[in-house]
C-alpha cells in the first residue's frame, strides 16, 4: 500500500474516531475555587432546589428539580450500588446534574470535586475543611444529638459527633422532600450530618486512595473504590457517606442520600479517581468494565461473579435524562461527556 493511501487512511479513521468534545469543562477541587465561583456553584444549588420538579408522576414527593435528583436515585438504588453499574451510573448522573445546573440555573462553571485526602490528614484538619464552612462552603457538622430519627440501613459507628439538623451555611434548615430511606412520598425533614473523624482517618487518606488507583483491572478497581458493607471493610465510596454522614446524616442515606448537596462533590471525586486510573492505561481502560448486574456481598445474597455487565450495559436516569450505554460513559470526552479534571 502506498504511503499516501495509509497517510488517508488514518486521517479517515481519525476523523470517525473523533469525539464531538472539544472544549471539555474543567472540574476543580472545591478549593481552588475563587469565592465567587464557589458562590456561582452554590447559588445555582440553591436555585435547582426552587424550580419546579419534573418527576412528580414517579417521586410523587418531588418539590423541586434538586428533589428530583434525589428521588430517582431513590428509585434505582437497589439496581446502581454494589453492582458493576455502579461507577458508570454515577459519573453521568453527575453530568446531568451539572448540565441541569448549567441549563436551568444559569451556572457557568463546571462541577465542582472535594478530594477530601487533602483533609483527611488529622481529624481537626477534617473538621476545618473547606467544604464545611458558612461561607463560601457547605455549612458544617449538624450539633450532636443522641439519637435522631434513623437513617436507612443506620450503621452505629463509634465516633459520630453530630446528627443534628445542619444550622449554617447556605443549607442551614434545609428541608428535604423525598426519603429518608426509599420513601418518594411527600415529606419534610431537615438536612443532618454527622462527621465521624476517626471513620475518615482510616477510609479517605492519601494511602487508601493510592491504593485503589494501583489496581490492576477494572473488578478490583471497583471493588477497592465500593469497599464492603460492614464497618470494618467501608473505603472511599462509604468513607465519604458515614464519614460526613455518620448515623443520621442525610448522606448516610445509600437512597437519599443525593439530599445533601455535598453528595455531588463526593461523587465528582470518586468519577475523577476512575479517570485517573482510566488515564494511565486509556488503550486498555477506556473499554475495562466488569461487575456483577445484580448487588453482591453477604446482605444481598448474590456471590461476586454473577453475570457482568458489559459496554452495552444500560444506564437509565428516569425523566432525568435519556438512557446511555455504560459504553456511551467509558470516556469523560467522548460524546456524551465532555469535561476534564484539574
Ligand atoms: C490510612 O488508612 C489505612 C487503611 O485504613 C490505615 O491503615 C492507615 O493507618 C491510614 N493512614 C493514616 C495516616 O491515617
Ligand atoms: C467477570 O469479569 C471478571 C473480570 O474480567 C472475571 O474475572 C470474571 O470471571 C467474570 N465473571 C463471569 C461470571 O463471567
Ligand atoms: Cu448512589
Amino acid at each position: 500500500m502506498k504511503f499516501s493511501t495509509i497517510a488517508s487512511l488514518l486521517a479517515l479513521a481519525s476523523t470517525a474516531f473523533a469525539s464531538q468534545c472539544k472544549d471539555p469543562l474543567k472540574r476543580q477541587e472545591w478549593r481552588t475555587l475563587s469565592g465567587l465561583e464557589k458562590f456561582a456553584y452554590l447559588a445555582a444549588v440553591r436555585c435547582l432546589q426552587s424550580i419546579p420538579a419534573k418527576s412528580t408522576a414517579t417521586v410523587p414527593g418531588a418539590i423541586s428539580r434538586f428533589d428530583d435528583f434525589s428521588g430517582n436515585h431513590i428509585l434505582q438504588t437497589d439496581t446502581i450500588h454494589f453492582v458493576g453499574v455502579f461507577q458508570p451510573w454515577h459519573r453521568y448522573y453527575v453530568a446531568q446534574y451539572e448540565k441541569a445546573l448549567r441549563q436551568e440555573c444559569g451556572y457557568f462553571g463546571a462541577q465542582p470535586y472535594w478530594d477530601w485526602s487533602l483533609d483527611a490528614t488529622s481529624e481537626a484538619n477534617f473538621l476545618n475543611s473547606p467544604v464545611f464552612k458558612s461561607l463560601f462552603g457547605f455549612g458544617g457538622n449538624g450539633p450532636y444529638v443522641a439519637s435522631a430519627p434513623v437513617v436507612s440501613a443506620p450503621f452505629d459507628i463509634p465516633g459520630r459527633t453530630g446528627g443534628g439538623c445542619v444550622t449554617d451555611g447556605p443549607f442551614a434548615n434545609q428541608m428535604l422532600h423525598v426519603g429518608p430511606g426509599y420513601s418518594v412520598t411527600p415529606a419534610s425533614y431537615c438536612l443532618r450530618r454527622d462527621i465521624n473523624p476517626s471513620l475518615v482517618m482510616r477510609t479517605l487518606n492519601a494511602s487508601v486512595v493510592a491504593n485503589t488507583l494501583a489496581q490492576p483491572d477494572f473488578k478490583n478497581f471497583d471493588m477497592a473504590l465500593q469497599g464492603g458493607i460492614t464497618l470494618d471493610t467501608f473505603t472511599i465510596h462509604g468513607g465519604g457517606h458515614l464519614g460526613v454522614g455518620g448515623t443520621y446524616g442525610t448522606i448516610a442515606d445509600i437512597y437519599s442520600s443525593p439530599g445533601d448537596p455535598l453528595f455531588f462533590l463526593h461523587h465528582a471525586n470518586l468519577d475523577r479517581i476512575w479517570a485517573k486510573w482510566q488515564s494511565a492505561s486509556p488503550a486498555a481502560r477506556l473499554v475495562d468494565i466488569s461487575g456483577p448486574t445484580t448487588q453482591f456481598g453477604p446482605p444481598f445474597g448474590n456471590a461476586l461473579n454473577t453475570a457482568n455487565v458489559t459496554l452495552a450495559f444500560p444506564i437509565s436516569l428516569g425523566v432525568i435524562a435519556p438512557a446511555v450505554t455504560i459504553g456511551d460513559v467509558m470516556n469523560t470526552q467522548g460524546n456524551t461527556l465532555c469535561y476534564t479534571y484539574v
